[in-house]
């Protein structure tokens, strides 16, 4: 298979993968009574457009980046799971728009979510690994974590929080795309937060940089900037196909590789700036 360019793949991931979220019109949660709790129109058409954003992946790279004020420059900011910026400033800034966490987060109890203070400014954008066939009632009586309660009692905590769940099909379309651009099978799960949000940021944002996803000269085994635990899974992957994800952005970056170097960004178009 012909290796796809740069612009050719990034042309793929605009017209072949739509960033959906859950609206309450659908299937089966339009006959549920909780339905009404879920935003009425998917987070594209009420977030954004923004001018620049970022993404700041939790790797341990990140400390000591000093990227805080570079980071907090930008008009739209996405951050990951329980990632603090609270001490963290100087490296990684204190804006946080948008919060992507998996269902791990929501459901799990060491994460405190319903009363964390981590989660309740912002907008809340949540996930979970649904099956392939990314049918929502499948999905609905099997999910990975139990969000959907959790979801309910979350939003009636904190009613004014916008607050969306992400459609599998955005989650498996994606992975296709990952998959067709890759010469051997990768394994049959999600991808991680990180390329989710890099994407959906791509298509809320006319430019998106996104930090240390793939590793500066800062490159450390530590998995997270905010933990003193080490892992080189977290950066190469496991579960997710972290690897393969960071070869595909790799390939659409329009930045300098010394801007991966020295600080471990890299800077793609959005979906609308793309003339395709
Ligand atoms: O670690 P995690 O990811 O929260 O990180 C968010 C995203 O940052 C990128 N990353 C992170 C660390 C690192 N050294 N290099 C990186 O590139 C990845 O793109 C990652 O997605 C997740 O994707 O949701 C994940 O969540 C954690 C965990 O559930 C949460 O942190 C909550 O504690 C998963 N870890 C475990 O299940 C143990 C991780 O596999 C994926």
């Amino acid at each position: 298979r012909p290796k796809l360019s740069g612009p050719e793949l990034l042309c793929r991931l605009k017209s072949q993968v739509q960033v959906l979220t859950l609206t309450p019109d659908l299937q089966p949660f339009a006959s549920l009574s909780w339905s009404s709790q879920l935003p009425v129109e998917s987070v594209t058409s009420e977030l954004g457009p923004y001018k620049r954003c970022a993404v700041v992946s939790s790797a341990g790279s990140l400390r000591n980046a000093g990227l805080g004020k570079e980071i907090d420059s930008h008009d739209a900011v996405l951050r990951f799971n329980a990632a603090p910026t609270s001490g963290y400033e100087k490296d990684v800034g204190s804006k946080t728009t948008i919060r992507l966490i998996n269902s791990q987060v929501m459901a799990s109890d060491d994460h405190r979510f319903l009363s964390s203070s981590l989660y309740s400014s912002g907008v809340l954008v949540g996930w979970d690994p649904a099956p392939f066939s990314a049918n929502l009632s499948q999905w609905y009586n099997k999910t990975d974590y139990p969000i959907f309660a959790q979801y309910q009692r979350y939003r009636r905590l904190h009613p004014l929080q916008p607050f969306y769940i992400i459609h599998p099909r955005f989650e498996w379309q994606l992975w296709q795309q990952i998959q067709d651009s890759m010469a051997e099978p990768i394994q049959k799960n999600p991808p991680s937060s990180g390329l989710l949000g890099t994407v959906l940021m791509m298509s809320l944002c006319d430019v998106v940089h996104v930090y240390e996803f793939l590793p500066s000269r800062r490159k450390t085994e530590l998995c997270h900037y905010y933990q003193r635990f080490y892992d080189a899974a977290c950066t190469l992957g496991a579960y997710h196909p972290l690897l393969y994800e960071k070869n595909l952005v790799k390939r659409m970056n329009q930045g300098t590789d010394r801007d991966i170097h020295t600080h471990g960004r890299v800077t793609l178009p959005g979906f609308g700036s793309l003339n395709c």
